[in-house]
């Protein structure tokens, strides 16, 4: 069986449930807490050198980090995957996209608001990353005026990929209502069967 390192508050983490939920494939969920450090201990150090969940153990004991890699593992052969060249490449894109413009800026400030307390360098980062912040969610919109899904004309793992921080980016002071394309999709995307929430377990 897979095995999922993971931690309910991930979004990253949570791409992968929301795949494995929709592909309707039973997994082994273990919690690995993020705000208690426990990505850094030896142990889960000695699983993945990079210290960070998600991770996928599959059923040979490979070991497989990185979220959106994962979400191609998982979703190869299936329709969130589209087996044509350039629709591969589109998902690429909006994946590649998600990790450099979209994640570090809307799912850092809803972590950071999840912690204790912030250092100086991290306050300091707070307003460009605001802004980038909009930006992607501005993006999405344009995007989405004129498409009911990222590519092809039908949900693929790069809605899954943007779904898993876009849609809690109000916990990291977004508002969503300045984008209605975006929460028409959203809704969309939590319509579609087998959809769970993100605080799920295996
Ligand atoms: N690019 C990675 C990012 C993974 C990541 O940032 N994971 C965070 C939780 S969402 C983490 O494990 N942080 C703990 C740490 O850095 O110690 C992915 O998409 O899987």
């Amino acid at each position: 069986m897979l095995t999922l390192l993971d931690d309910p508050i991930s979004g990253n983490g949570y791409k992968i449930r929301l795949l494995l939920a929709f592909l309707d494939t039973p997994y082994e969920y273990r919690t690995v807490s993020v705000l208690k450090s426990e990505t850094r201990t030896p142990e889960f150090l000695a699983i993945s050198r990079n210290g960070k969940i998600p991770v996928l153990i599959l059923e040979d004991g490979t070991v497989l980090p990185e979220s959106n890699a994962i979400l191609h593992y998982l979703a190869a052969g299936s329709s969130w995957l589209p087996s044509d060249r350039l629709h591969h490449a589109q998902v690429l894109h909006w994946m590649f996209w998600e990790q450099y413009s979209h994640e570090p800026n809307i799912a850092t400030l809803r972590f950071w608001n999840h912690m204790p307390e912030l250092d100086a360098a991290q306050k300091a980062m707070i307003p460009g990353k605001h802004a980038n912040g909009l930006a992607a969610l501005k993006l999405m919109n344009d995007h989405l005026e004129r498409h009911d899904w990222f590519v092809a004309g039908a949900p693929t793992i790069a809605d899954i990929a943007l779904f898993a921080y876009t849609h809690v980016a109000e916990e990291g002071d977004f508002k969503l209502a300045d984008y209605p394309n975006v929460e028409s999709w959203i809704a969309r995307m939590q319509g579609l069967p087998g959809f769970v929430p993100m605080e799920t377990e295996a």
